[in-house]
């Protein structure tokens, strides 16, 4: 009798915790490990020429780059190019603070450049007929790892610029891509490899 009511107890107790660890799974779903440690995604706020703020670019590590949402408005209508220029300056109207494209293994301009491309280059993004966008860009060449020679962390910061034309992809120095028209720099708020240990 005894011995009946222990073993009852004990498949009792198994049960109920199998019970428990089965309920608690839906709340915690597993999680693959990521390739790379995950660096905060940042958020770069454009100005135009004239300071007027037109969106944002929220950028985030992706496998193949540094994948660039954008949400902009307030734009001319049509295909604009878009680099990470190599200082976070962005002094208007011009924006010759921001310096060249972001060029850290000293290479040529353009994707389609065989002695290219700057890691600042990607691809051109499209504006609709009221001159907004949303639409995601990614940049091959960057990443949001801090110390990592690619990184848009690189000696301070460095600056996203649209410019009025679309990038051909090949002409040295920035893609006849004509005037830079909106910049934004890109700053961490942190230092995403280096969280302190306490
Ligand atoms: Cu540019
Ligand atoms: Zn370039």
């Amino acid at each position: 009798m005894v011995r009946g009511m222990t073993k009852t107890w004990i498949a009792a107790l198994a049960l109920g915790l199998v019970s428990l660890t089965a309920s608690a799974d839906p709340a915690v779903p597993a999680k693959k490990a990521p390739p790379a440690p995950a660096a905060k995604p940042v958020t770069v706020k454009l100005a135009d020429a004239k300071g007027k703020a037109i969106g944002t670019a929220t950028l985030t590590s992706v496998d193949n780059g540094v994948s660039i949402a954008l949400d902009l408005h307030d734009l001319a209508a049509g295909d604009h190019a878009i680099h990470v220029h190599q200082t976070a300056k962005c002094d208007g109207p011009d924006f010759k603070s921001a310096g060249g494209h972001f060029n850290p293994d000293n290479k040529h301009h353009g994707m389609d450049n065989k002695e290219g491309p700057h890691a600042g280059d990607m691809p051109n993004f499209k504006t609709n007929a009221k001159g907004g966008v949303k639409a995601t860009v990614v940049a091959p060449n960057v990443s949001l790892t801090a110390g990592d020679a690619h990184s848009v962390f690189t000696g301070g910061g460095t600056a996203l610029v649209i410019h009025a034309k679309a990038d051909d992809m090949k002409s040295d120095p920035a893609g006849n891509a004509g005037d830079r028209i909106a910049c934004g720099t890109i700053v961490g708020d942190t230092v995403p490899a280096a969280a302190p240990t306490k």
